[in-house]
């Protein structure tokens, strides 16, 4: 496999004690990778240690709408490759997942992260939370496109396809939300055949979690968008 073809995004907001593992071990396992962390004004130093490894660096430090989404929008304007893959710094999506997500991207134009199981201890509340949002979700598509696990923030597209698609289409994405997936899903014609991957989420390695209730009611929102 070329992965000089392949750029992996990584949203951060303070990530200082993952994304120098992350950032080594992809480079280890897939060579020529172009890897862009897109950063939304980190306070310690994970800015720092993604130029130093050699990654780009979309910083969006002084932007005035901030977010997962956004972040991740900006940095596909950058990415020059054919293919890409967002991923999360915390280690809670497995890199080998990387490539079998590049390997699907031959075949299909969007490949999306299905959770098989959920590692550590979610407690009933964000459990509740996560299928009520999946249920809810799938209604909004109506039957739209096939996926299961449609909260998931591992996902992959062919890069002209994700342009094309979201082209005049930007105020349809909640861009301080978290559910970049499910905003593009929203948008693809009906019947497009999404790519699956199957991973187990791992517990976030380091660091605290950026998750809030605010997510939730943005993603509340985007469900009428
Ligand atoms: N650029 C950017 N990145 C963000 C923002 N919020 C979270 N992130 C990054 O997005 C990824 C996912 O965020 P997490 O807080 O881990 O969300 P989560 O995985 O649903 O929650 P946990 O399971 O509790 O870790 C991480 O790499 C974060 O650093 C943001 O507002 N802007
Ligand atoms: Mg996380």
């Amino acid at each position: 496999m070329n992965w000089k073809n392949l750029t992996i995004i990584i949203p951060t907001l303070n990530e200082e004690e993952s994304i120098e593992k992350l950032i080594k071990i992809l480079n280890k396992m897939y060579k020529g990778v172009n890897i862009i962390v897109s950063d939304d004004g980190s306070k310690d130093k994970t800015r720092d240690i993604a130029k130093r490894l050699g990654a780009g660096v979309v910083d969006r430090s002084n932007k005035e709408i901030k977010g997962l989404t956004i972040s991740i929008l900006d940095a596909v304007n950058v990415v020059d490759t054919p293919y890409f893959v967002v991923m999360d710094a915390d280690l809670q999506h497995p890199p080998e997942a990387v490539g079998r997500a590049m390997l699907k991207l031959k075949k299909f134009d969007v490949v999306g992260g299905a959770r098989r199981k959920i590692i550590g201890d979610w407690g009933f509340f964000r459990k509740l939370m996560s299928k009520t949002a999946i249920i809810l979700g799938k209604i909004r598509l109506m039957g739209r496109v096939k996926f299961d696990d449609l909260m998931t923030g591992f996902f992959g597209a062919k890069t002209e396809f994700f342009r094309d698609v979201i082209k005049g289409n930007r105020n349809r994405f909640e861009l301080k939300g978290y559910k970049v997936f499910f905003d593009l899903l929203k948008l693809v014609k009906r019947g497009t055949p999404i790519g699956c991957v199957k991973y187990d989420f791992n517990i976030r390695e380091a660091g605290t979690s950026k998750i809030s209730k605010r997510h939730i009611l943005l993603y509340l929102k985007s469900l009428f968008k």
